[in-house]
């Protein structure tokens, strides 16, 4: 036998052991607590403990249970949200807790059976039961089927904590006590016990009766005095005699222990708990088998004593069903009736069901009545049961077309025993019995042991007309818990939408509210911004034209040096291959002049090479400058930027995608700077040689007009000018033959002698590149820019076209636009409260519904 100290401050030990649940007194503390179960599991968990519900009460009862999981974790993470939210959420909790017992409590006046319902009900003499005087004291759990190895039973006393709360409901509350009447004292003692007893009932209330309660409670508070500093035992085990004896002194309204003051204890006893085997051999009594995961719970008469009234409202709290006995002898008494006030206060506790179909009406120890039952007059049953059922609406049916139960549980006791071989003490009662209420049973009487047909008995005895009818409603209980369960989560859901959408509404309100359109003008403008930023890069290029091309010029002017400088190293070689000594002055003219032609072709090749080969360094210098404009204006960076440095934004203007775009433009110049100095060809001023020349020479060798050798003469310069000018002099429209003709036809040439011819030809082209290429150049280079720009306008749009269709699904991007709103706090509210409501509303989607 286990012992528990009583310190005062000592919570209670929880009971322990037999899968059965812990009875503690708030039965909130039953939670739904497996809750991280995988579902096989949970099916398995759930079909074992109810198991009266079939496969598709499971998927439904397991569909709530996760709702309310997914609700829980809701009101985790958002605790405000719990707050009025508790009653229901509790009544869901409760619902669902699949591991809650099926609870029956047996209610009536001393002496009426109860016990003897609960031991026959569990097929043996567990509970004393006794004839003239009150004998159950507390209330009593029995849960069946326990997994133990040995059957225990175990006392919890009440504690400073209950008895304070005992004070605050049943005196305090119930009578309106104030705090001018009464303090409740933070340690119960001696002094406050004793001035407890003196105060006066209030005005208004029926002393008597207050009088009674105060009494009953002082008694338990010197109950605990007594004993608090005693060790109590609280286990006892149900095999050994001498622990039973023991238990049953603690526990029995009519033991020794209980009877004198000094000693009397079972005040003190909150509940106790059997954990028992239950029927070994349920083959032989089937018709007698409770649903498994069945709680029993004997409670003591009703107007024992006003303690007895409390430990029944305690005791009925958290009935699922609750058994109402009466005996024949009193039905129709006057207090039969006040009873039943009493029993409807009691279970009105509960409420969660109807009280027609919570309340099983019987009507017991028919074996006693003095009449037949077949005779028997009903009417004062059936008042009571009006009375009872008073405002359900409908009567129940229960036996028959009768709104009760006609039971006698001794004869199903002694029939049960029977049919489970054991001895019954008295034989001949049980055949006395067997005579009145059964007389057909009787298979034959063999003198003082007749013969009798214990199943007939048993059926007769009309409990298992009550066993049915408890098993049924364990069904329809599961059926109900469902219900209650999703009502309940549903109008928590629904409760916490509405408030949500009403926060939103009032939000809204205090902001346009309209977001979606926001949204889309944010994207329009930021488009449009871009837009700007590229046409205001182009505009301030193209206002850079002038600086452009004067910059270009220089660079071109450098060229022109290149090319100068070049064709100076060249020369001399051409000079050598070309032109040769002749003695000989009119061969040597004539030669000399097919020769200086050569030469000058030759340079104005090279000429044209150079200069082709050159400007594709002024295409490169172009790009360069775009690439450096770009970059100081931070184009790219803008870009990313304005486009919510989204991932499609890097990747469009990424490194990538600009280095594309300047070698396309790199390609387009240098392409065009190739062709450039093809474009001036057929220009006869760029032309070095002009195309008559030749010829005009010829004739003029073979008429022997030479004069002017090495000199030509002024007006074949002129004639040659002028053609090669389009017939007007030019100061640059220089006769290059004539000045090679003024070179001194020597092997070996100063290089200054050729300043003269390099300038000439200098002069032949610097135009075209300084003037016309570069102007060409740069025009192009604005082309390329307008395509560069082009290309990346039409990216810009593709872009916030993207983005205003995924808008809402990329969370990335609407992230960052919510940043740009302007009241980004409602917004981010509202988006909160959105997003709560999403949740909800996946909750609410109910099975039932
Ligand atoms: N003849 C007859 N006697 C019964 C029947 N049921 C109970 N009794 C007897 O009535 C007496 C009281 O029965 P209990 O079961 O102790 O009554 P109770 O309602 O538990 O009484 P308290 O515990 O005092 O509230 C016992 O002697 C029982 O044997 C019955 O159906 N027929
Ligand atoms: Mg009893």
């Amino acid at each position: 036998m286990n012992t528990q100290s009583y310190d005062r401050r000592t919570p209670q030990t929880r009971i322990v052991g037999g899968g059965a649940p812990d009875a503690s007194i708030d039965p909130r503390n039953r939670g739904v607590e497996e809750a991280s179960l995988d579902t096989p599991e949970l099916v398995q968990a759930i079909a074992h403990n109810l198991p009266e519900v079939d496969p598709s009460q499971i998927d439904r009862f397991i569909q709530q249970y996760r709702r309310l999981e997914h609700l829980k974790a809701f009101l985790e993470s958002t605790p405000t949200a719990r707050e009025g939210c508790e009653p229901l959420l509790d009544k869901a909790v409760r619902a669902l807790s699949y591991q809650r017992p099926y609870r029956i409590a047996l209610v009536g006046r001393t002496g009426v059976g109860k016990t003897q319902v609960l031991n026959t009900l569990v097929g043996r003499e567990l509970l004393a039961s006794q004839q003239g005087q009150p004998v159950t004291g507390t209330v009593t759990e029995i849960f069946q089927d326990t997994s133990d190895s040995e059957e225990r039973a175990v006392i919890r006393y009440r504690d400073m904590e209950n008895i304070r709360s005992l004070i605050q409901r049943e005196l305090i509350e119930r009578f309106g006590l104030t705090d001018a009447d009464f303090v409740m004292p933070d340690e119960l003692s001696g002094e406050f016990a004793t001035a407890f007893r003196e105060i006066e009932p209030p005005v208004g209330n029926d002393p008597e009766r207050f009088k009674n309660v105060q009494t009953a409670l002082a008694n338990v508070m010197d109950q605990y005095l007594r004993f608090k500093d005693e060790e109590l035992p609280t286990e006892f085990c149900l095999t050994d005699n001498a622990a039973c004896a023991k238990l049953n002194a603690l526990i029995t309204e009519n033991s020794e222990r209980n009877q004198v003051d000094k000693t009397r204890i079972v005040g003190l006893i909150h509940s106790v708990a059997y954990y028992i085997h239950g029927d070994v051999d349920q083959e032989s009594v089937p018709e007698l088998r409770l649903p498994r995961n069945t709680c029993l719970v004997d409670l003591p008469g009703i107007s024992g004593s006003p303690l007895h009234d409390i430990i029944i409202a305690e005791g009925i709290q958290d009935a699922d069903a609750v058994v109402f006995i009466v005996n024949p002898k009193r039905v129709g008494q006057s207090d039969e009736k006040a009873l039943v006030g009493r029993i409807r206060e009691a279970i009105g506790l509960n409420g969660e069901l109807d009280a027609a179909e919570q309340i099983f009406l019987v009507l017991n120890a028919i074996d006693e009545s003095a009449v037949d039952p077949e005779r028997m007059d009903r009417a004062p049953m059936t008042e009571l049961a009006r009375e009872l059922y008073a405002d359900s609406g409908k009567m129940p049916n229960r036996d028959g077309d009768m709104p009760y139960f006609e039971l006698s549980a001794l004869a199903a006791a002694l029939a049960r025993t029977q049919l489970q071989g054991g001895t019954i003490e008295d034989p001949r009662k049980y055949a006395a019995i067997v005579q009145t209420l059964a007389p057909e049973a009787v298979l034959e009487q063999a003198g003082a042991n007749p013969e009798i047909d214990h199943r007939a008995v048993l059926a007769r005895s009309g409990i298992s007309k009550l066993v049915t009818s408890l098993n049924d409603f364990a069904g329809e209980r599961v059926a109900k818990q469902i219900q209650t369960a999703d009502a309940a989560i549903t109008k928590i859901v629904n409760r916490l939408i509405s408030q949500y959408q009403m926060e939103i509404a009032s939000k809204s309100s205090k902001t346009s509210g309209d977001f979606e359109s926001y949204d889309e003008e944010q994207l329009v403008q930021r488009c449009r911004e871009l837009e700007d930023l590229l046409l205001t890069f182009r505009n301030t290029q193209l206002r850079n034209k002038a600086a452009l091309t004067i910059d270009l010029r220089n660079a071109a002017t450098k060229l022109c040096d290149d090319v100068d400088a070049a064709v100076r190293e060249q020369l001399p070689y051409l000079w050598k291959k070309n032109v040769t000594r002749d003695t000989d002055i009119v061969r040597a003219v004539s030669y000399y002049n097919v020769q200086a032609r050569q030469l000058v072709s030759e340079v104005e090749v090279m000429v044209w090479s150079e200069l082709t080969f050159r400007l594709k360094y002024l295409a490169t210098s172009l790009v360069d400058h775009y690439e450096t404009a770009f970059a100081a204006d931070e184009i790219q960076k803008r870009l990313i930027d304005a486009s919510y440095g989204h991932p499609l934004a890097t990747e469009a203007f990424g490194e990538d995608a600009i280095t594309a775009l300047s070698a396309e433009m790199q390609r387009g110049l240098e392409a065009f700077s190739e062709r450039l100095i093809l474009a001036f060809l057929p220009e006869p001023a760029f032309r070095f040689i002009s195309p008559g020349q030749d010829t005009r020479l010829k004739a003029k060798s073979a008429r022997g007009n030479l004069s002017g050798l090495p000199g030509l003469p002024k007006e074949t310069l002129t004639a040659i000018n002028g053609h090669a000018n389009g017939g007007k002099a030019s100061p640059l429209s220089t006769d290059l033959m004539a000045i090679v003709a003024q070179i001194p036809p020597t092997l070996s040439v100063e290089p200054s002698s050729f300043d003269r011819f390099i300038q000439a030809v200098r002069e032949r082209y610097e135009s075209v590149v300084l003037v016309d290429s570069v102007n060409a150049l740069v025009n192009v280079y604005e082309y390329e820019m307008l395509k560069a720009e082009r290309c990346l306008l039409t990216t810009v749009e593709k872009l916030f076209r993207q983005f205003r269709d995924t808008r809402l699904s990329d969370p990335a991007l609407f992230e960052r636009m919510l940043r740009d709103t302007t009241d980004l706090t409602v917004r981010q509210e509202i988006n909160d409260l959105n997003m709560k409501i999403d949740e909800l509303t996946e909750i609410q989607r109910s099975p039932e519904g």
